[in-house]
């Protein structure tokens, strides 16, 4: 009692009012509403069905050495965020960040060993809320998407976060990150294999995608090409989601391997645990042409990344 009282004497300011940061409270980033384009919550999230599906490409004359061979993936249901993260349910995340983590193990999937936060990820979290808005301010005054208060911004995707806080964030949100093959089973529409999230139909920068930095419709790269999340409805997935080609390239959980689909063969709920230091991420982004957006493509960043192209959503499991 003697110590809390000094503690708020002796600092002559008014004590902190803030709620502490308490992982795992579902859709909390979304309390009171946050509402995106469409009408909907910034937090709706939409299942995707159980199902089995063929994971990476063999008729994709288009595809790179790592989406081959294809190989049977089953997934048990579960479901997907409509939206990439915006600023504004982030923004809540940011409010609260005081360096506490997620416990060990919270946000594991699939009941996967070793899957889930672990205490050496500590070491790659910001340590304050002024480290974690110095991340947020990876590209100021260019594509950067926070501003340090609210304001226009708010349904645009959040980028410039690393692996590690996209993880933290999820966690916090009640949810987790997708792993690469509930991802792409969301992008290629399962048991359809679409080419894109939309279908087969080559993108029309304007109806189907934020990218090729044709957002604001003008030729050439320009900060107006990151576009408010849902800009481009026409090019939403099977299961409802929006921007999984472009926007912003999507942290998964796994961990990237080149030769990963040569090696796993015939799976059910499997993600890559284990690795070499980077992460998947899916789907491009603001700049990306066509071939980025393809629902079996596969790219990878160190998780410390922190950049202007990279963002994310969470999953929930069933
Ligand atoms: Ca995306």
């Amino acid at each position: 009692m003697g110590a809390a009282g000094e503690a708020g004497s002796s600092a002559g300011g008014a004590p902190t009012t803030d709620p502490p940061l308490v992982y795992g409270v579902d859709a909390q980033s979304c309390k009171g509403g946050l509402e995106c384009p469409g009408g909907g919550s910034c937090c709706r999230r939409f299942e995707v069905p159980a199902g089995t599906f063929q994971m990476g490409t063999s008729t994709d004359t288009n595809a790179a050495s790592d989406e081959m061979p294809p190989h049977t993936t089953t997934l048990r249901a579960f479901e997907l965020e409509e939206f990439e993260v915006t600023v504004g349910r982030f923004r809540r995340f940011v409010e609260l960040y005081d360096g506490s983590l997620p416990e060990p193990g919270s946000g594991a999937l699939l009941n996967l060993a070793n899957s889930g936060w672990r205490t050496e990820f500590a070491a790659q979290m910001p340590a304050t809320r002024a480290a974690l808005e110095d991340q947020l301010s990876c590209s100021v005054g260019s594509y950067q998407a926070f501003t340090a208060i609210a304001g226009v911004r708010e349904t645009l995707p959040i980028n410039c976060v690393s692996w590690y806080v996209a993880l933290a964030f999820c966690i916090w949100d009640g949810g987790r990150l997708p792993t690469e093959a509930e991802w792409e089973m969301a992008s290629a529409g399962g048991d359809e294999n679409r080419l894109y999230p939309w279908g087969a139909t080559t993108p029309n920068f304007a109806v189907h995608a934020v990218a090729n930095c044709m957002g604001d419709g003008v030729a050439g790269c320009s900060p107006a090409d990151v576009l408010p999340v849902g800009s481009r409805p026409a090019g939403r997935g099977r299961f409802g989601q929006h921007d999984l080609g472009g926007s912003l390239w999507e942290w998964v959980f796994d961990y990237y391997d080149a030769t990963y689909y040569q090696a796993i063969g015939t799976c059910s709920n499997c993600a890559n645990l284990s690795g070499l230091t980077p992460r998947v991420i899916r789907g491009g982004n603001f700049t990306s042409l066509a071939l980025s957006l393809r629902a079996t493509g596969r790219a990878s960043k160190p998780p410390n990344a922190v950049d202007p192209y990279a963002g994310f959503r969470c999953a929930h499991s069933l």
